[in-house]
Order: structure tokens, then C-alpha cells, then sequence
């Protein structure tokens, strides 16, 4: 990273940033106080005015690798030269097959095929589709009802907010998918508030899978699919005991269990998947951002031997499943991918993660006891620091934390008054004090 960039953003007006809709964001408040980021290089950032960022968020839980490595940067480099698109239907190229071989490679148990999407959203779309073309293909057709989870985060397609639980990302979107239904959400502030790691409190929250089948019977419900942590609503750790009772319930039922790992995939929890940190193997997997460490947008949907044998019934010359994108197995995100997974391996840096959970740990509840903080939360390389909403202004005390941070230089994220962390696994020490100390000062500031 140069010592300060040239960049011509830099040059960007107030009026060249009007027609850009940023998603997820307060345009009116960006536009009138722009954080333009330019370059990136390892755990920092450049601002377009010079400032070097900490990103205590791997861009957006995907830089897993660190930003700008030479390894992945080059491989894409030398596919986009060489072929920089292939059609995925009817036709292939080496880089799909490898990267999907080499994925396989990693999962648990059954889990051995993959269907390359472009995004999160694409993936759990996907997931959820196959799901109920798995049981129609299996003459179950009745299986329509999906189960999701209050509080989760399951991208932006239909499917997604459909089985997702956050109202905001809901409320303004019409009926959604129909045959849905909702577990309820594991956090607590009243029995798991400071909870280190996995709360003592909540596997009976699972539980409520049981009275679904009650209520709909088993014969009309094709999947469940929750976060394993999930991640956008502010780092909500499963109770001990939780994934176990839902795996449980799930093949009691004949029900596919569908783990979204966009967030806790690629090394988080110090694992390659979380369903490997839990020790429980569910029968979809979604993943994303982390599988290119973020260079190039890419999703994948991992599935079981039986699944995929199911589809593998009809007459030889048909298409199995009517599904897929233009950029499914994108040349260019297969090379970022098979680059990525060579950085991942060759640094270690998921066991790396699974190292320095523990300091990580320790530095997320030194904060104790600081103004605002009613809640704090920790696993592997996440955590989530709740702040007592302003009565008049929920949001406003995690947002005005957000931009005192950045302006003393560490990028954080925040969703509602919850802040959401989650460093490069790349992350030091002395990053990790930095990023914690620049929380603390920022909270005894904030009002
Ligand atoms: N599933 C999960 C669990 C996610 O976290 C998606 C699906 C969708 O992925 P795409 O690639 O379509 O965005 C995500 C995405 C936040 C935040 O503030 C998190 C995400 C996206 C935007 C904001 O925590 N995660």
C-alpha cells in the first residue's frame, strides 16, 4: 500500500455520488460525510484522505485471508488474461471442477457436491430450492414448508428473507414465500448476557422444532435452515446442547437440515465449517464471501451424496435440475477460490483462528463494565458487543460508536445497537488490543 494513494476518487465530488443507491446503508448521511476506502493491503485499509483503517470486520466477514494477498491476487491476474469466461451450461472448465474436488475435500461426512452461485443470497435460494426438488424427486412432493429462525440472516432473494427473521429486512417486501414458519431466536439477555463462548442456557429453545411438527406434521416440512452463529443480527452463539437437539429432531422427521455458513465458513470458528466446530454434519451446507476471501463474488451450496444421487435418477441425456446462473463456476472466482484455499492451508490460518480465539476472547470481555455495554458475546473470530439502545433512537448509540472508530481509524460494523466483529484471520495481537482499545475509548466518549 502506497503512502498516500493518488487515487483519483480521492477527486469525487459530492455530486459524482449521488447516483450510486449504496445498499444497506444511510445514503443521505454517506453522502454528506463520505468514507470512501482506496486501497487495501493485509488487516488495513486506505481511505480516499489518506487515513490507514484497521478492518476489524474482514470487509464484510469475508476477507478471511487478508486484504490484497499477492497469491490470490495473481491467480485471478493470470485466469482473467487467459479466459475470462466460460458458459457454465452444457459445457465446463477445469477451474469448476477442481475448486468444487477441493472443496469436497474439506467437508464433512456425506457432504461431497457443490453448486457454485455468485453470492449468499444465491446460495441459500439455491439451498432452499433443492431442497424441495429433493423430496419432490423422491415422490415426497407434500414436503413444502420451510423452517427458518426469528433473528436470521439469510441474504436478500425471496427465499432468503422469506425463511429469514429480521423484520426490517421483511416488513417492506410484500407476502414472501408462503409454507413458511419460525423457530424462535436463542438470545438472551436474561439468562446468557456475558456469556463466554456458548451459552449454558437455550438448547431447549430447539425444542420448539418439535411443536412445528406438531402443528404442520413432519409430512409437509422439506428443511430447516438456521445460521449455526448467526452472524448479521449481532453474533447470536448457539446454546450447548442446541444443534445437537435440532439434528436430532430433523432426522427424527425425515427433515433436511441446512446450515448457512456464508459467515462461518473458511476458518471463523477455527474450523474449515462450522458444522465441523459443532461436530454436527447437516445435510445442505451455503457458504460465500470467505471463499474467495472476498477478491471475487462467489457462493457455493455443499450437499450430501444422497441428495445429489437423488436428482441422478432421471434419463441420461436430461437435465437433472432446472437451476443455475450465468456466472455459476466463474472462471475468474475459481481462480480466486483454488488460490484462497492454497493461502488458507499454507499459512494455516484457520487454525490460527482457533488459536487466538481464546485472546480474542479475553479482549472481548476486558470491556466489561464500560458505559452502554449490556451484553457481551465470543466465538473463535467473532463477537458481538451490545449496547443499551438510546430510548428515543435505537441504532444511533452503535452508529455514532461506528464513525467515532473510524475516525480514529478501525473499521467495525454494527446492526442496530449490536457492534459485529470479525478481523482477518490474519488478525495480530497487538491488532486485536487495538481494535478493543479503540471500542473502549470510543464508548466512554459516545453519550
Ligand atoms: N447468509 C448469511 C448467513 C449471511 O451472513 C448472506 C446469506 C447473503 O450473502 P450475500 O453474498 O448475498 O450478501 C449473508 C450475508 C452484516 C451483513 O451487516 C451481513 C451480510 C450481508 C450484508 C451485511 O452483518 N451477510
Amino acid at each position: 500500500m502506497s503512502e498516500r494513494s493518488a487515487d483519483p476518487l480521492q477527486e469525487l465530488s459530492t455530486n459524482t455520488l449521488e447516483s450510486y443507491w449504496m445498499p444497506f446503508t444511510a445514503n443521505r448521511q454517506f453522502k454528506a460525510h463520505p468514507r470512501l476506502l482506496v486501497e487495501a493491503e493485509g488487516m488495513y485499509y486506505r481511505s480516499a484522505d489518506g487515513h490507514k483503517i484497521l478492518d476489524g470486520t474482514a470487509g464484510l466477514w469475508c476477507v478471511n485471508a487478508g486484504h490484497c494477498r499477492k497469491k490470490i491476487v495473481e491467480a485471478v491476474q493470470r485466469q482473467v488474461a487467459r479466459m475470462e469466461y466460460a458458459t457454465a451450461f452444457q459445457m465446463g472448465h477445469p477451474g469448476a471442477f477442481e475448486l468444487a474436488a477441493r472443496l469436497a475435500a474439506m467437508l464433512p461426512g456425506d457432504l461431497d457436491h457443490v453448486f457454485f452461485t455468485n453470492s449468499g443470497s444465491e446460495a441459500v435460494d439455491t439451498a432452499l430450492k433443492i431442497a424441495l426438488a429433493y423430496h419432490r424427486v423422491r415422490g415426497e412432493g407434500a414436503r413444502q414448508r420451510l423452517i427458518g429462525r426469528e433473528r436470521g440472516y439469510h441474504g436478500v432473494g425471496f427465499g432468503g428473507i422469506s425463511v429469514g427473521g429480521i423484520a426490517k429486512n421483511r416488513m417492506h417486501f410484500g407476502g414472501l414465500l408462503t409454507g413458511v414458519d419460525h423457530l424462535p431466536h436463542t438470545h438472551s439477555l436474561e439468562h446468557a448476557a456475558f456469556s463466554r463462548g456458548q451459552p449454558e442456557w437455550g438448547a431447549h429453545l430447539a425444542d420448539e422444532l418439535e411443536r412445528l411438527v406438531a402443528l404442520h406434521d413432519a409430512s409437509t416440512i422439506a428443511a430447516v435452515i438456521v445460521e449455526p452463529v448467526a452472524g448479521s443480527a449481532g453474533v447470536l452463539v448457539p446454546p450447548k446442547g442446541y444443534l445437537e437437539r435440532l439434528r436430532e429432531s430433523c432426522d427424527k422427521y425425515g427433515i433436511l437440515l441446512i446450515f448457512d455458513e456464508v459467515i462461518t465458513g473458511f476458518g471463523r470458528l477455527g474450523t474449515s465449517f462450522a458444522a465441523e466446530r459443532f461436530g454436527i454434519v447437516p445435510d445442505i451446507i451455503t457458504v460465500a464471501k470467505g471463499i474467495t476471501s472476498g477478491t471475487v463474488p462467489m457462493g457455493a451450496v455443499f450437499v450430501t451424496k444422497d441428495i445429489y444421487d437423488a436428482f441422478m435418477d432421471a434419463p441420461e441425456n436430461a437435465v437433472e435440475l432446472f437451476h443455475g446462473y450465468t456466472y455459476s463456476g466463474h472462471p475468474v472466482a475459481c481462480a480466486a477460490g483454488l488460490a484462497t484455499l492454497d493461502v488458507y492451508a499454507e499459512e494455516g490460518l484457520f487454525q490460527r483462528a482457533g488459536e487466538l480465539s481464546g485472546y480474542w476472547e479475553d479482549a472481548v470481555h476486558s470491556l466489561k463494565g464500560l458505559p452502554h455495554i449490556i451484553d457481551l458475546r465470543n466465538l473463535g473470530l467473532m463477537a458481538g458487543i451490545e449496547l443499551e439502545p438510546r430510548p428515543d433512537k435505537p441504532g444511533a448509540r452503535a452508529f455514532e460508536t461506528f464513525l467515532k472508530c473510524y475516525e480514529d481509524g478501525v473499521l467495525i460494523r454494527t446492526t442496530a445497537d449490536i457492534i459485529a466483529l470479525s478481523p482477518p484471520l490474519i488478525v495480530e495481537k497487538a491488532q486485536i488490543d487495538q481494535i478493543f482499545d479503540t471500542i473502549g475509548g470510543a464508548l466512554k466518549q459516545i453519550p
